[in-house]
């Protein structure tokens, strides 16, 4: 099957997806999950490489040889629903995982939850970004990598954004579908990209103690330290420089890590319109986020 129509978008039950995170439906939905895996799930964009390198380290930076593991983050936290040519796919990678706990990641908006992740009452670290930032770091990625569809220029994909014709659908959606969640499933930690850019010591601290881990000072100052921005950047197992589908001479995949660079973006018709459109969709929900930190 050609790349055009692998990233092509269409309706998915009701979400826009496209091929490469919809062809292994069935086996993806028939995930066995074990009640010690850890399920990072997030919104496109949001955090999600960042968290996950974070609990990498926290449970298995200790254990690890090598200062820097010889192994992809990708291969060690597999994306579950991720399927492309040539490649395991995400399930088969999260099934093979010699760790435990299983780290494994997800983009799935919550009704696509396998259900054996409730079944088996796992815990979910829940990472939400701002939408204007979270938006333009989707836009660069779209740009960049051939397995999104192609954005378009800014304004045609900020468009396709609001109206949720993207991959993944609608922000809006997704992110109130995984907050309402915790008013019924105990185990969900929700953070805030803005606060691990804040704080990030104060956030690997809920982290643990949502966890149970409770890491030495001096381990939890290495960890901090090594997910910094620069770090992870310089960092060829967690940057992406290994992923073929992806042009970082485009758009690198770690590319501005700050909140506030839809600044840079918007323009004043563009932010009032987004503005209304978000007071909109967001009118009955409770989460609140920070666009500036
Ligand atoms: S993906 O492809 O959906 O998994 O992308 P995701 O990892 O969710 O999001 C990528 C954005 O997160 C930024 N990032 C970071 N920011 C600050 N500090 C650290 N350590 C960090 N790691 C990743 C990354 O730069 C992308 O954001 P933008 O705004 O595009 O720079």
């Amino acid at each position: 099957m050609d790349v055009n129509h692998q990233s092509a978008i269409f309706d998915f039950h009701g979400v826009s997806m496209s091929h490469y995170f919809t062809d292994n439906w069935d086996e993806v939905q028939n995930f066995r999950a074990r009640p010690d895996d850890v399920l990072i799930a997030t919104y496109p964009k949001a955090g999600t490489t960042w968290v996950c390198y974070i609990l990498d380290l926290l449970y298995f930076g200790q254990t690890s040889p090598e200062p820097q593991p010889s192994i992809p983050l990708h291969e060690r936290v597999p994306f579950l629903e991720l399927i492309k040519p040539s490649l395991p796919t995400g399930k088969d990678l999260a099934d093979q995982l010699p760790t435990s706990p299983r780290l494994i990641k997800t983009h799935l908006p919550i009704q696509f939850v396998p259900k054996s992740f409730w079944e088996q009452n796992v815990r979910i670290v829940n990472v939400f970004r701002n939408a204007k930032d979270n938006a333009v770091s989707y836009y660069h990625f779209c740009r960049m990598n051939t397995t999104m569809p192609e954005p378009g220029d800014w304004s045609t994909f900020l468009q396709n954004f609001m109206e949720g014709k993207v991959v993944y659908g609608s922000w809006h959606d997704h992110v109130n579908g995984w907050w309402d969640k915790r008013q019924t499933y105990p185990k969900i930690h929700h953070l805030f990209y803005e606060d691990l850019i804040q704080d990030t010591g104060r956030e690997i601290d809920r982290l643990c103690s949502f966890l149970g881990l409770s890491p030495s000072a001096e381990e939890k100052e290495r960890v901090t330290s090594e997910v910094q921005f620069d770090n992870m950047k310089q960092n060829k197992m967690v940057n992406c420089s290994t992923v073929q589908s992806m042009n970082q001479k485009v758009s690198p995949f770690m590319r501005k890590g700050t909140v506030g660079d839809w600044k840079n973006h918007f323009t004043v018709n563009q932010r009032e319109a987004f503005d209304e459109d978000y007071k909109q969709k967001m009118k009955k929900s409770t989460l609140q986020f920070r666009s500036e930190v």
